[in-house]
């Protein structure tokens, strides 16, 4: 079974003001559908085809570069997507509220270091939360489309909330502001999602 371009399970205007209807339909249309295809290129006829994106990642060998670069964005843009919601976005509350608290202090030293990690992650990347096997969590950032799934990336965990701060996901609406692009990020999470990851995850 070859890989499918997820669903939104929104509109494309639904993130608006904060991500615009262009933007989403480019990035999800034309840039995560380009990672879906290159990536069912990339794995159909090796040992790889059939296996999980996760399985995939985990025991990938990072000079691929075409499983590397279109398996990381077909399943980091799947992740983004899904923890992003304009309706159902719930609250930041129990044990991955008390996690973050452990971690970081307090919510908002929380949303600083993410943001700091967004903002000074060079060039094209992402931004992550990630739990780990104890229930502790951590923030880090990943270059192109690596993620803390994939071996001997810095950033280690389970990523449950990321990110994307490529130019190609803010700059029609944002320009070079990318600060802006995250604060408006903060707005569209949806928690409820994130909360289920980390219940998964941990
Ligand atoms: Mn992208």
């Amino acid at each position: 079974m070859a890989f499918q371009l997820p669903e939104l399970g929104y509109a494309y205007d639904a993130l608006e003001p904060h991500i615009d209807a262009r933007t989403m339909e480019i990035h999800h249309s034309k840039h995560h559908n380009g990672y879906t295809t290159k990536l069912n290129g990339a794995v159909t006829g090796t040992d790889l085809e059939g296996k999980s994106i996760e399985d995939i990642l985990a025991n990938l060998d990072m000079s691929n570069g075409a499983v590397r670069n279109n398996g990381g964005g077909f399943y980091n843009h799947s992740l983004f997507w899904s923890v992003m919601n304009p309706e159902d976005k719930g609250y930041l509350t129990g044990d991955l509220r008390d996690a973050i608290e452990t971690a970081f202090g307090s919510v908002d030293a929380f949303k600083d270091a993410f943001s700091k990690a967004a903002a000074t992650q060079f060039g094209s990347g992402w931004a992550w939360l990630c739990v780990h096997a104890d229930g502790t969590v951590s923030v880090c950032s990943t270059p192109n489309q690596d993620n803390p799934l994939m071996p001997g990336v810095t950033c280690e965990g389970t990523p449950i909330l990321g990110l994307d701060v490529w130019e190609h996901a803010y700059y029609l609406n944002y320009q070079n502001r990318r600060p802006d692009y995250i604060n408006a990020f903060f707005n569209v999470i949806n928690w409820n999602e994130v909360e289920k990851r980390y219940a998964a995850a941990k």
